[in-house]
């Protein structure tokens, strides 16, 4: 369908314009776009992979490296990462992101921080001018479960009346991160969505929060895969 077709048309060409032969470590993000990833670097040919290392962002990732019997790699082996692609709930105009809508955000994070180039995929839908005009679920937030009851306290305090804490669809209970820990999703109004950098520092100080889905001066280029099958790239 489209949208799968548009993920599609972004990943192929992140992947033939950023990873390169030169590229041995590569990071592989997580969700439903980072499938083309994958695909469109098996289609590069095995010679150029069995020289590679690829490292995962969370068990969705590994299982997709895994898979398609590519070398897996762990980041603390690797510290330093050549590229890593990666998708996103809402970019901006500055390439600021909203991730963690598949709750992978802070392992995410780890990988985007360590690579010489990070990169986004995404659809259309994904191409906002500011955060929280299209992606309404809120700031995905992962916290420690000791310590959730009181993080939603004061989330609804400064300014995210509506923050809850993300309940998991076929298991019973909260959903869990590859991290054992909880996920609050924490709606702000655009007003504050307007400066990510602020707000993400606002919110890593309140204690018992592990990591925010706000992605601020990371990426090096975003590509969106458009309806009409043009492809936008921001960078
Ligand atoms: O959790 C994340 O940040 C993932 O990258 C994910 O949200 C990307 O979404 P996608 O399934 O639309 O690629």
């Amino acid at each position: 369908d489209i949208i799968e077709k548009s993920k599609q048309l972004a990943a192929w060409t992140a992947v033939d314009n950023h990873i390169l032969p030169a590229d041995k470590i590569i990071g592989i993000g997580s969700g439903s776009t980072v499938p083309y990833v994958v695909e469109r670097i098996l289609a590069q040919g095995a010679e150029v992979n069995k020289g590679r290392v690829f490292i995962p962002t969370g068990f969705q990732s590994r299982q997709l490296i895994v898979e398609a019997q590519l070398t897996l790699g762990d980041v603390s082996q690797y510290p330093v990462l050549d590229v890593t692609i990666d998708g996103a709930d809402e970019v901006d105009h500055e390439l600021n992101s909203i991730k963690g809508g598949g709750a992978c955000q802070l392992q995410e994070k780890v990988l985007a921080e360590a690579a010489k180039t990070w990169v986004m995929v995404a659809d259309y839908r994904k191409n906002s001018e500011t955060l929280g005009t299209n992606w309404k679920q809120g700031i995905p937030i992962e916290v420690v479960p000791f310590a959730y009851a009181g993080v939603l306290r004061k989330l609804h305090s400064i300014g995210s009346p509506t923050a809850h804490l993300r309940m998991a669809k076929m298991k019973a209970g909260p959903v869990v991160t590859d991290n054992g820990n909880f996920v609050i999703d924490a709606p702000f109004a655009v007003e504050q969505m307007k400066e990510p950098a602020k707000l993400l520092t606002q919110l890593k100080l309140i204690t018992g929060i592990v990591e925010v889905g706000l992605f601020c001066n990371l990426a090096k280029a975003a590509y969106f895969g458009n309806q009409d099958g043009s492809v936008t790239i921001k960078w």
